[in-house]
């Protein structure tokens, strides 16, 4: 028997995009695909592969018959339905917050660490936070040469990552300011936004988005750092197997819509040369190099939007560091950073269903 796959949240942002790859994926494992929302979503019909499915509302009961569930909901949804899932015998692949750093939860990077995918006690997989996927890819690749010691990181991140909310607001704020003579007095976006009845109040930032960069993402955690980058901490450390690796993160979010980049500086235990670190990049099948900074090439989060794999650039030779290198990648945040990635460990799942 071929086996069911299901999915949660097929209604969200990620569930689209997830749907959009399952629609050209070449290889299809699959007898059955679920499509499972909140009861608010359900008797909606979506298209997958020419079949008109009707979504399901969330229920223990949907679960049974399943063999793969992936989970793209809140933090909350997925603490409570994942182990459902599982008690109901599927195993449960989740891109929340929920499970990640469990000890008896593998957080996987297919192309980084897929061996971990079997040591799974609680029938859960995690699929790691956009931001620190969008470099993983890269830093698997050279850490698996050069032995990646520390690692200092800014992110730039588009608004998708924050939602919907977040992308009709980044919208809106465009509009409020387009045309506009903007001076340098610190209160002019924000004049413009409060004129246009964009209040700050009932923003999704901090700050104005719009003519702007916002050096907060996610939410406190003490000490004045964000659950971002700690997660790019934690989560770094657990999926590259290294739990003593020195992490600094600072994320910063920018008005772009989609694809996440971040600046990485990486230190390495043995020395390291920009060519031998291109041709390790180069033989990684999941990053695209686009680095001739003299000629102009390098990516932008505007090249990568609705891309799989990962662009790097900008790959240079720290000056004052030895072992150290920088670099700037690129990548979808909803795609590799969200959907895809789950979706490529629930592929890994099947094949090992299939023997
Ligand atoms: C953002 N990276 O850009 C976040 C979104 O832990 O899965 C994903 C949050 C998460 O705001």
């Amino acid at each position: 028997r071929k086996p069911v796959l299901a999915l949660v949240g097929a209604t969200g942002a990620v569930g689209g995009v997830m749907i959009d790859i399952m629609n050209a994926r070449r290889d299809w494992p699959w007898g059955e695909v679920r499509l499972v929302a909140s009861p608010r979503s359900a008797g909606r019909k979506m298209t997958v592969r020419g079949e008109e499915i009707t979504v399901r509302a969330l229920a223990p009961e949907v679960f049974d018959g399943v063999d793969i569930a992936m989970f793209d909901v809140p933090d909350e949804v997925s603490a409570e339905w994942a182990p459902v899932a599982a008690a109901r015998g599927a195993v449960a692949v989740d891109n929340s917050g929920a499970f990640r750093m469990d000890p008896d939860v593998p957080l996987v990077v297919p192309e980084v660490n897929p061996e971990q995918i079997a040591n799974r006690p609680r029938g859960i997989i995690a699929n790691p936070n956009c931001t620190t996927l969008s470099m993983m890819a890269a830093l698997g690749a050279l850490h698996r040469e050069h032995g990646l010691r520390e690692l200092v990181v800014a992110s730039y991140q588009a608004v998708s990552g924050a939602g919907q909310a977040a992308i009709d607001r980044l919208y809106a704020e465009l509009v409020a300011v387009a045309g506009k003579q903007v001076g340098t007095r610190a209160g002019d976006v924000r004049e413009l936004l409060a004129a246009a009845g964009l209040s700050a109040e009932d923003s999704p930032f901090p700050a104005p988005i719009a003519l702007n960069v916002v050096p907060w993402a996610g939410s406190a955690k003490g000490d004045g750092w964000t659950s971002e980058e700690l997660k790019v901490r934690n989560e770094s450390r657990k999926i590259l197997g290294i739990p003593d690796l020195k992490v600094s993160a600072t994320c910063v979010r920018v008005p772009v819509v989609t694809t996440h980049a971040l600046a990485v500086h990486a230190t390495f235990e043995r020395p390291v040369t920009v060519a031998g670190a291109r041709e390790i990049l180069e033989a990684q099948p999941t990053v695209v190099l686009v680095d001739d900074a003299d000629g102009g090439a390098f990516p932008t989060p505007a090249d990568v939007v609705g891309e799989d794999p990962t662009y790097v650039g900008r790959i240079r030779q720290a000056l004052d560091f030895p072992n150290t290198l920088d670099f700037f990648v690129c990548g979808d945040n909803l795609r590799k950073g969200a959907a895809l990635n789950t979706y490529e460990i629930a592929e890994k799942l099947a094949a090992e269903l299939a023997g």
